[in-house]
């Protein structure tokens, strides 16, 4: 086994066993190591992934979820100047404001796309979670954005993403803005339905779709 692959390993092991200090430490030998920056939040992803799986069959518990998704966040933190350095090289691409609808607090998705966005060229403004309608389209005037990015991890929160297209098209400003829609719950089909401009199922596929939105590709 590789370095670097060694590094993924004990990468996915620190998450798995919810060990912040350990997933710091790894994440700085990320870093040490040139191991790309974007296979290790993939591996982490898994991780994660999979500690979900755990938790719905009761194997573990929310508090460890919380630990592991913590550790997490903290090794996106670290890595996240590495993945920035290739953004700031180029010229901007986008304006887009990002955030987790309304009612719902799931973060790490939401954050690794914003900074992929990020890196990849865009100027992104990251509102956080639980955010309504109102302030998605008062954040992406603010900004002058062109791009408004909604996440949503649970089925009693997809719909908030609907809500914030018909609170465009209601204010007259449906056109102004594209809408990219994402998050594990939500599929290409239902993207289609609420009217969405752009899906992304994963990270990449967003970055991809962001910019073919503005015609960039
Ligand atoms: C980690 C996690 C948590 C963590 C969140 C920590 C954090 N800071 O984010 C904690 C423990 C806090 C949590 C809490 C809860 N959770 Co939770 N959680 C998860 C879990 C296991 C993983 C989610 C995750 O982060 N995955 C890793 C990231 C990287 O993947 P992702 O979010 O899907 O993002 C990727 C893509 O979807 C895409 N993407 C994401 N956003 C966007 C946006 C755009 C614009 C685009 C283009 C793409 C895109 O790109 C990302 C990278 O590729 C999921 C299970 C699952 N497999 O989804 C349950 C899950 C989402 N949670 C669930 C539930 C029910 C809850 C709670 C209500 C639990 C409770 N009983 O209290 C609360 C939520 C409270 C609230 N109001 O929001 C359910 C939702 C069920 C449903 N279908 O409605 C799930 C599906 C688990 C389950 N099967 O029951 N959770």
């Amino acid at each position: 086994m590789s370095k670097q692959e060694e590094i993924l390993v004990k990468l996915r092991n620190s998450i798995s066993n919810f060990d912040r200090d350990a997933a710091k430490q790894t994440g700085k030998e990320v870093l040490e190591n040139n191991v790309d920056p974007v296979a290790a939040i993939r591996t982490m992803a898994e991780a994660i992934n999979e500690l979900g799986r755990k938790f719905e069959s009761q194997e573990i518990y929310l508090p460890e979820l919380v630990m592991a998704s913590d550790a997490m966040k903290s090794v996106i933190k670290i890595l996240e100047p590495q993945m920035l350095k290739t953004g700031q090289k180029m010229e901007k691409l986008g304006t887009v404001v990002i955030g987790t609808v309304k009612g719902d607090i799931h973060s790490l998705g939401k954050d690794i796309v914003g900074t992929l966005l990020m890196a990849a060229g865009f100027d992104v403004k990251d509102l956080g979670v639980d955010v309504s309608p109102s302030r998605f389209i008062e954040e992406a005037e603010d900004m002058s954005a062109d791009i408004i990015a909604c996440s949503a991890l649970m089925s009693t929160t997809v719909s908030v993403q609907k809500d914030v297209i018909e609170f465009l098209k209601a204010q007259g400003f449906r056109d102004t803005y594209k809408v990219l829609v994402g998050g594990g719950v939500v599929s290409r089909d239902y993207a289609e339905v609420i009217g969405a401009d752009g899906y992304g199922m994963t990270a990449n596929e967003a970055i991809g779709v962001a910019k073919k939105l503005l015609g960039k590709q």
